[in-house]
C-alpha cells in the first residue's frame, strides 16, 4: 500500500509519512525541528518527575499548565521559530526546576532526609525480589507487603539512593544493590534467579530467560510480562517464593550513598574552612545518565585522576562507573558524595546555590565544575534546568544528544560555553587551570 504523503511544513515539499524530523529531505538542516525533538524529550523527563510526585500526593497547576503549552507548540506548524523555541527549552528548565524541588519534597516528606548508608552489593540467603527504575512508592508497598514473609528486597540501578531514606531503609529485608546502571540489566536479571519488579523508565525488552520471573508496574509495560496495577504486589511475591533461594554471595564492593542536602550543608562551616585553608581545592559534579554507546570509560578514569584535594558530588546512574572506587575522606569528608537519583539534581543545585553564598560569589565563580555524562530524556530537561540558571561551562559526554546539530551547538556554546569531553587528563587540567 502507498504510504500517506504529507505536506512538510518546514521544506514545503510533500514527503513520505510524517513532516521530517531529523534529516531534512529537503536537504536544508531542520534546526526548528530538532528544537521541537529537543523540547519534546525535555517535557517527557519533567513529565516522569511529575508522575512520581503525583504518586505521592503532591501536583502542581502551573506545571501541567507549561506542559501543556510545550506540548502544543510541538505540532508541525505551530512554531517556526528558532529562537523562541529555545526560550521554551529555558522556560521547561526552569519549569523543571520546580518539578525536581516538587519530587524531592514529596519523598522526603514519605521518606525522611537521606542519610548516609553503606549498601552491600551481594546477595541474602532466602528468597528474592529485585527492583529498577526510580519508583520509590512502588518500592515502598512492595517492602510492606513482604515484610515477614521471608522475601528480601534488592535494588538495582537508580533505586540505589533507596537505601538512605530512613522510611526505606527501616525495612531489615531491604538487603542491598544488585549491578550498576539500567543497561547491565539483562545479564544481572539472567543471573540471579529472582523476581523482578520494573517501576520505571530504562527498563528494556526481557531476556526469554526471565522474562516469566519479570513484572511492570506504573507507566511500565512489556511485552508478555505481567503488569502490576494498584501496587498490589502478590503475583511478585508468589513468583519469587516459587523461585530456588539464592544463596549467600558477598558483594565485590560496598556503595555509599545518601548525602543529602541538609547532611552536606551540615558541614558548610567546615567545608569552608577547608577551602580556605587550601585542603579542598575544588569541586566537581560528575554523574549523569549513563550511555552504553560511546566513551563511557572516560569518566571513571577521570574520577580516578583528580587530585586527593578535590571533592565529587555525583548523582544518577552515571555514577555506577566510579562509584565502587575507594577515593577516602578530606579531614573526615568523604571525597565521593552520592546526592542521589538524577531528579536529586536538585540538590546538587540547592548544594552549589548554598556554597556560592558561604562564599559570597556566583555559582560560576566557585571552584566547581560540572561534568556530566548523558542520554535519555531526563538528562536533556536537566541541562536544560542548569542552562536556565545561566550556569556556564558545563563539560557534556560521551556522545551528544541526537538533535543537537552544528547550529544548535553553536548556540549553546556562544550562550553557555557547552563543552565536549575530550582526554580525561587534558580536561582535568583546563578545569583546575
Ligand atoms: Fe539513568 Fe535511566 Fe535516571 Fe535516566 S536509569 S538513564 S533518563 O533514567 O535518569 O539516571
Amino acid at each position: 500500500m502507498e504510504k500517506l504523503e504529507m505536506f512538510c511544513y518546514q521544506c514545503s515539499q510533500t514527503v513520505k509519512g510524517m513532516g521530517c524530523t531529523v534529516k531534512g529531505v529537503c536537504g536544508k538542516e531542520p534546526t526548528v525541528a530538532r528544537l521541537q525533538d529537543n523540547l519534546i524529550y525535555a517535557i517527557k523527563g519533567m513529565s516522569a518527575y511529575l508522575y512520581h510526585a503525583r504518586e505521592l500526593g503532591s501536583t502542581d497547576t502551573e506545571i501541567d499548565a507549561f506542559l501543556e503549552k510545550a506540548f502544543y507548540t510541538t505540532f508541525t506548524n505551530v512554531n517556526f521559530d528558532a529562537g523562541s523555541l529555545v526560550q521554551l527549552a529555558l522556560e521547561a528548565g526552569k519549569m523543571n526546576i520546580k518539578t525536581m524541588k516538587l519530587l524531592k519534597e514529596a519523598h522526603i516528606k514519605a521518606y525522611g532526609e537521606p542519610e548516609p548508608i553503606k549498601v552491600r552489593t551481594g546477595t541474602v540467603k532466602g528468597y528474592g525480589i529485585l527492583v529498577t527504575g526510580h519508583g520509590l512508592k512502588a518500592l515502598e508497598e512492595l517492602l510492606k507487603q513482604t515484610e515477614g514473609t521471608g522475601v528480601n528486597v534488592y535494588t538495582h540501578s537508580e533505586m540505589l539512593p533507596a537505601h538512605g531514606y530512613p522510611g526505606l531503609k527501616k525495612y531489615k529485608h531491604l538487603v542491598g544493590n544488585l549491578g550498576k546502571a539500567w543497561f547491565d540489566q539483562k545479564k544481572i536479571f539472567a543471573k540471579y534467579p529472582m523476581a523482578i519488579l520494573a517501576t520505571s523508565n530504562c527498563a528494556l525488552i526481557p531476556k526469554e530467560e526471565y522474562k516469566d520471573r519479570m513484572f511492570t508496574t506504573g507507566p511500565v509495560r512489556l511485552p508478555d510480562v505481567k503488569h502490576i496495577d494498584e501496587y498490589d504486589f502478590t503475583p511478585v511475591i508468589e513468583k519469587a517464593k516459587a523461585l530456588p533461594e539464592l544463596e549467600e554471595e558477598s558483594g565485590d564492593i560496598v556503595l555509599t550513598t545518601g548525602f543529602s542536602k541538609s547532611v552536606i550543608l551540615s558541614l558548610a562551616d567546615k567545608i569552608k574552612k577547608l577551602v580556605e585553608d587550601g585542603k579542598i581545592k575544588h569541586f566537581f559534579l560528575v554523574g549523569g545518565c549513563d550511555s552504553p554507546v560511546g566513551r563511557g570509560d572516560y569518566y571513571r578514569e577521570f574520577v580516578k585522576l583528580l587530585p586527593k584535594n578535590t571533592i565529587i558530588l555525583t548523582l544518577a546512574c552515571g555514577k555506577f562507573r566510579f562509584n565502587d572506587l575507594e577515593l577516602g575522606d578530606i579531614e573526615g569528608i568523604p571525597r565521593l558524595l552520592d546526592l542521589g537519583q538524577c531528579n536529586d539534581a536538585i540538590d546538587a543545585i540547592e548544594i552549589a546555590s548554598a556554597l556560592a553564598g558561604l562564599f559570597g560569589v556566583g555559582v560560576n565563580e566557585l571552584p566547581l565544575t560540572l561534568n556530566l555524562s548523558w542520554m535519555e530524556q531526563k538528562a536533556v530537561i536537566i541541562l536544560w534546568s542548569l542552562l536556565s540558571l545561566g550556569i556556564k561551562k558545563i563539560y557534556l559526554g560521551p556522545i551528544l544528544p541526537a538533535w543537537v546539530n552544528d547550529d544548535i551547538l553553536k548556540v549553546l556554546q556562544d550562550n553557555y560555553d557547552i563543552r565536549l569531553i575530550g582526554e580525561p587528563e587534558e580536561d582535568i587540567k583546563t578545569m583546575l587551570a
